[in-house]
């Protein structure tokens, strides 16, 4: 995915198109997948809660695919989308959401605990925050091993209330570890408006007051936020420390896939809704013709395949055996 030297100007260009496609496909690929884990709980096939990612595409394609596969990644209890673009089979994910032997943790983890290790991923995370620390942690780890990996820590809004975000970014700063910080401000933490429960003008302060580099990034559009992260990538690759990239987006659905959302209004759901990262990067692919109109009939189709065969591979795969229990939990 990501090329150690610079290639020349004309099979530079040819990348960074081929690149766009297979964002389009990524972004699509969650999209589906969320889809069908929605229709998959209602039908109470799913263990638990689901927290499902549908509008906030652009932030978790748009960054993680721009990692190598051996970089780090925490994510929050939305967190299936970082998953699949950090480089996760749709099967494997799909079979653990449903709790199943053959998924990414035996079918232990359920959606809220994955934990992927091939592809750097320290798991998705159902306390709010707690994957901030993993992160920063693991950007420690790769500074003093001095493997130039960098790790991502994501978190939503909610979190930027938790005492472990200024302990986190502090400790980030002085050190100056390779760590981005990217919070996906989706406007609600559970029920509640985020001006409501947050003080201060401005949630960038929260990284500027550790002189951390911090930026605000339309989340709805794939394109802003990969121009973002490259920077931030680059510089926490370089070593000149962390960054923290605010990124505004939205939750297409509730805050677990049975909220009937009365306290959104229709109308704020609607402009953000009009603003839909797939379709928009649809238009940018056909109208700078980077894809046409048939070659994205092509990927919706194969993508929709792909999601339908992880949904049949999951059904299919049996339940976890209680006495893999030791196993599972030491590894
Ligand atoms: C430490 C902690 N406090 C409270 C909760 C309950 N809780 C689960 S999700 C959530 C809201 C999180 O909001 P945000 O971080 O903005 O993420 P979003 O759900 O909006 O993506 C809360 C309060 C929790 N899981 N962990």
């Amino acid at each position: 995915m990501i090329t150690s030297s610079a290639p020349p100007a004309d099979e530079h260009d040819h990348l960074r198109r081929k690149f766009l496609v297979e964002t389009y496909r990524m972004m699509l690929l969650i999209r589906y997948f969320e889809e069908q884990v929605r229709s998959l709980s209602q039908g109470g096939l799913v263990p638990g809660l689901v927290h499902l990612c549908a509008g906030q595409e652009a932030t978790n394609a748009g960054t993680c695919m721009h990692l190598r596969k051996d970089d780090y990644i925490a994510s929050h209890h939305r967190g299936h989308g970082h998953c699949l673009a950090k480089g996760a089979r749709p099967h494997l994910l799909m079979a653990e959401i449903l709790g199943r032997q053959t998924g990414y943790c035996g079918g232990r983890s359920g959606s809220m605990h994955i934990f992927d290790r091939e592809n750097g991923n320290l798991g998705t995370n159902g306390i709010v925050g707690g994957g901030i620390p993993l992160a920063a942690g693991a950007a420690l780890s790769a500074k003093a091993r001095g493997t130039e990996q960098i790790a991502v820590a994501y978190f939503g809004d909610g979190a930027l209330n938790q005492g472990l975000v200024p302990e986190c970014m502090n400790m980030a700063a002085i050190w100056s570890l390779p760590v981005v910080f990217v919070c996906e401000n989706n406007g609600f933490g559970e029920f509640t408006a985020t001006e409501d429960v947050t003080a201060g003008q401005s949630l960038l302060s929260r990284g500027q007051v550790y002189d951390i580099p911090s930026v605000e990034v339309d989340g709805m559009d794939v394109l802003a936020v990969s121009a973002a992260f490259v920077e931030a990538r680059d510089r926490a690759r370089r070593g000149g420390g962390p960054s923290f990239l605010l990124c505004n987006t939205y939750r297409f659905g509730g805050h677990h896939a049975g909220d009937r959302q009365d306290y959104k209004s229709e109308e704020d759901a609607r402009l953000w809704r009009d603003r839909d990262p797939i379709p928009k990067l649809a238009m940018h692919l056909k109208a700078a013709e980077i894809a046409s109109p048939a070659v994205l009939q092509d990927i919706e189709a194969s993508v929709e395949e792909e999601i339908q065969a992880a949904v049949q591979f999951a059904k299919a795969s049996p339940a976890p055996e209680s006495l893999d229990l030791r196993v599972q939990l030491h590894g």
